[in-house]
């Protein structure tokens, strides 16, 4: 949905409108017209206070293209190609709940419940599920507005930033919080468009001049782009040009993936590469979008280019795990945030029931190649016992050898429990609001709640992190990675540095030449040209 060029009294009137259709009763009960599905909720009748915490993430990577038409009424649209990577993000989000819910310390009079959607990689479904969840109109959903049940506390989520933008000015409407853990983009630094957004992962206005400073450093002077078409590929390689043009690079070709799979396009852009003089390419994209690129340089044997990788796909499988992929991107180097260990994580990855909701069944079929569908058992397919043992596949699911996003799927769920702790632990007549009064953790409003994550600031579990918001942000560190070769044939990610945005600045990129391993095995760098 795009609001842009609505006046701020013209999106808040549309959005209003929305808002009171789904309200509009339809039968007796009061409830609302269009449903959309929660994929996986939790809350448990306990003695203790419940406060749900929402979720988003990208666990399906489309939608299912549909022939519109006017003569059945409109319905919610279904998602297709699971993403293993996704789900462990949302399955990362009810492991720390369950930690946190089993700790005594931490929010002692509050059980935290959830709801979580998948966005299916698409604004249309983000929107949807963010109106579901403030509206409540599924009936299994506690209510936000038209109804009783347990208050609702903030949005982890929504996954890339295009979401994000499209979530986020909904919920700063009511100054509902929303904490993400993915999106990037330097256009949701803006306090005055998005006024309850807050993120664990740094802003790519960091990424950006760390990707130019590495450029810069190398001497390079030539180099061709590659961006998604989305607002992170967008705004991510507009400041990364900006700051290259400014100190006098030359751009030799600027491409655009196309995000609805478009084969033409895709082979315009690898005879550009092939075609170009340029031997560095800097690519801003999510691996998503990447993959078909990707997969028809394989076909054309481009060798001999050095990859410069954004974030989003610095440390994909779906990239590094294609076969042969070493020589086209052997060399690479990229910035990635921050990784962790999560003890117990892997655990309990491989402990998920199957049959507990949509999303795991279907998550189980794929691995274990069953299903629980009675036509497609009768036409011969193998049915899911739920004996199948995750413990003995090798996936992307349960690898946690790069918990990134993970990691900030797990900070940005403590950092929405330690702020309700805190609305929680207030002691009357010393609180912040006015006269000193405190909110009501069985009743409180959603900027209440706002409140306490500004002036947040907690010790991260397991990982000893300090993490506070600063105006909404999180500061701008990256690791410096390397693709090398491993004995196998296929691909380590070797650290070789590091950026620190809040460094002197000739101290914030640091980079030891000797451990990189360029394109082809060379180990002296590259010229642009
Ligand atoms: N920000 C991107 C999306 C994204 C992503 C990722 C997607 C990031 N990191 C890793 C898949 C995997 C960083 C955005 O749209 O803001």
């Amino acid at each position: 949905m795009d609001l842009t060029g609505l006046s701020y009294e013209g999106r808040f009137l549309l959005v209003l409108c929305m808002i009171s259709y789904l309200f509009t009763p339809t039968d007796a009960e009061g409830s609302c017209k269009l449903k959309a599905k929660f994929n996986l909720r939790g809350y448990k009748e306990v003695e203790k206070t419940t406060v749900v915490i929402g979720g988003m993430f990208p666990v399906h990577r489309s939608l299912v293209s549909t022939d519109s038409n006017t003569t059945d009424p409109p319905e919610s649209v279904d998602c297709q190609g699971f993403n293993f990577r996704a789900f462990r993000w949302a399955q990362t989000m009810l492991f720390a709940l369950k930690e946190i819910n089993s700790r005594t310390d931490l929010l002692p009079k509050t059980e935290l419940g959830y709801v979580i959607y998948d966005s299916c990689f698409t604004i249309s479904k983000a929107v949807e599920g963010t109106l579901t969840f403030l509206t409540g109109q599924d009936e299994a959903v506690p209510n936000y507005r038209c109804g009783n049940g347990p208050p609702l506390s903030a949005l982890v989520g929504a996954g890339g930033s295009d979401l994000s933008i499209a979530t986020a000015r909904i919920l700063g409407l009511y100054y509902f919080p929303q904490v993400s853990y993915e999106s990037s983009c330097s256009v949701l630094e803006s306090r005055f468009q998005y006024p309850t957004f807050l993120r664990t992962i740094p802003s790519d206005e960091n990424q950006s001049v760390a990707m130019a400073k590495l450029v810069l450093r190398f001497g390079w002077t030539w180099v061709g782009t590659i961006a998604a078409e989305d607002d992170y590929g967008k705004y991510g390689i507009k400041r990364f040009k900006e700051v290259v043009e400014e100190a006098g690079v030359c751009i030799s070709f600027s491409e655009t993936l196309p995000k609805i799979s478009n084969p033409e396009a895709i082979q315009r852009i690898v005879q550009t590469v092939h075609d170009s003089t340029a031997k560095i390419i800097v690519v801003f994209s999510s691996d998503v979008d990447l993959s078909p690129l990707v997969e028809a340089l394989l076909q054309s044997n481009v060798t001999n280019r050095t990859w410069i990788a954004s974030e989003a796909w610095v440390t994909s499988a779906a990239i590094s795990r294609q076969p042969n992929v070493l020589s086209l991107l052997g060399g690479t180097i990229g910035f990635a945030v921050k990784r962790a260990e999560i003890p117990g994580l892997k655990k309990h990855l491989l402990s998920i029931s199957p049959f507990n909701d949509s999303l795991t069944e279907e998550f189980w079929g794929i691995v274990f190649n069953c299903t629980t569908n009675y036509t497609l058992i009768l036409k011969g397919m193998r049915r899911c016992t739920g004996e199948e043992m995750l413990g003995t596949v090798d996936n992307t699911y349960s690898d946690v050898s790069q918990l990134r996003i993970t990691y900030n799927v797990y900070k940005a769920v403590y950092a929405v429990a330690h702020a309700l702790h805190n609305l929680e632990q207030c002691k009357t007549g010393s609180g912040p609001f006015e006269n000193d009064t405190c909110a009501d953790i069985t009743n409180f409003e959603p900027w209440q709640l706002m409140y306490y994550l500004i002036h947040l600031r907690f010790t991260v579990p397991h990982t000893g992190e300090e993490l506070f918001f600063t105006n909404g942000e999180v500061e701008g560190f990256y690791e410096l990675l390397n693709w090398q070769s491993d004995s196998n044939g296929g691909i380590t990610y070797t650290h070789i540095g590091y950026y620190n945005s809040t460094a002197a600045p000739e101290d914030k990129l640091v980079i030891n030449n000797n451990s990189i391993i360029w394109n082809n095995n060379v180990l002296k760098a590259p010229r642009s040209v």
